[in-house]
């Protein structure tokens, strides 16, 4: 298995993997599970783009549709309508690199076309083959998520041999087809898709063996923070989940997860930033 790339290209940007990065999420929807409506206008999700900047983000994730279990769909003209002003106020004001979290190819492209330099894809199994075509053409870097169904069915397709095996393969059958429509090896990222189509313990399974991932060969996303999961364990809401996180996220990096992606960001900056010394037992001091 060939080594895991030192930097992620993405279109004009270059982050090197020589730390774990922070991917800081921005929710311009009315209904995201822990933070809907708090971002709704541009003119607040700009500001708190730029803030989480301030506060250590290395990736902006702009996301206009909930991908939460039973979200409503939401149509591409609304979801253009919410993400396309802050992608283009954002990539204006900051020299972070903006993903654009989707399942559509259409707003994956036009959100490319005005700044967004990181394909999301949280289309899982369900791929659209023509996302995929939008970073092998612009030079976007794919972030590819495992998941089943849609946010309507995910929660009745939990059924797996081996959670981690059954994911492993869909991604690196995933980065096969990437590599083959000509994405480049250091653009592709990886992400087993943390509360999407399974279950709370297949949850913890997937994090524990995240190093199985790793072995992949690419840069791993961990998408943990606030999850269900977290409540599952620890019997709190999502306002109340940032220890549960802050562990998910020092256990990811201990697993050698490149990526977090989180909702807070300077608290989980610190947790990456020591897990990360630990890992390395101080070399880097
Ligand atoms: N999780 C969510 C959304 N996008 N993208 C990746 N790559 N990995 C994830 O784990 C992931 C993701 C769900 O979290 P959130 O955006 O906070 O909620 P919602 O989908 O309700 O907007």
């Amino acid at each position: 298995m060939s080594p895991v790339p030192l930097e992620l290209r993405c279109g004009s940007h270059t982050l090197l993997l020589d730390r774990p990065l922070i991917m800081g999420v921005l929710n311009v929807t009315p209904d995201s599970f822990s933070d809907g409506g708090l971002w709704f206008q541009t003119g607040e999700a700009v500001a708190h783009a730029l803030e989480m900047v301030e506060q250590g983000a290395d990736i902006l994730d702009v996301g206009g549709e909930s991908t939460r279990p039973g979200a409503e769909h939401v149509s591409e003209e609304e979801e253009l309508r919410r993400v396309l002003p802050v992608i283009e106020a954002v990539a204006a004001r900051t020299q972070v690199p903006v993903s654009i979290d989707t399942r559509k190819a259409s707003v994956a492209r036009r959100a490319v076309e005005t700044g967004a330099s990181i394909v999301n894809d949280t289309s899982g199994e369900e791929a659209d083959p023509e996302m995929a075509s939008v970073a092998a053409h612009t030079g976007a870097a794919m972030i590819f998520m495992h998941s089943r169904g849609t946010p309507a069915t995910m929660r009745s397709l939990t059924r797996y041999d081996d959670v981690v095996t059954d994911v492993s393969s869909v991604l690196a059958a995933a980065a096969e087809r990437f590599l083959a429509r000509g994405i480049a090896r250091d653009s592709i990222v990886l992400d087993p898709g943390f509360g999407f189509a399974k279950t709370p313990r297949q949850n913890l399974e997937l994090l524990d063996r995240l190093d199985e991932i790793v072995g992949l060969g690419y840069p791993v996303l961990a998408g943990t923070s606030r999850k269900s999961f977290i409540g599952a364990v620890l019997d709190l809401p999502e306002t109340q989940r940032m220890e549960g996180t802050a562990a998910t996220v020092a256990w990811a990096i201990a697993r050698g997860a490149h990526i977090v992606r989180v909702h807070d960001v300077p608290e989980m900056a610190r947790v990456a930033r020591m897990s990360a010394a630990i890992a390395a037992r101080g070399r880097t001091l």
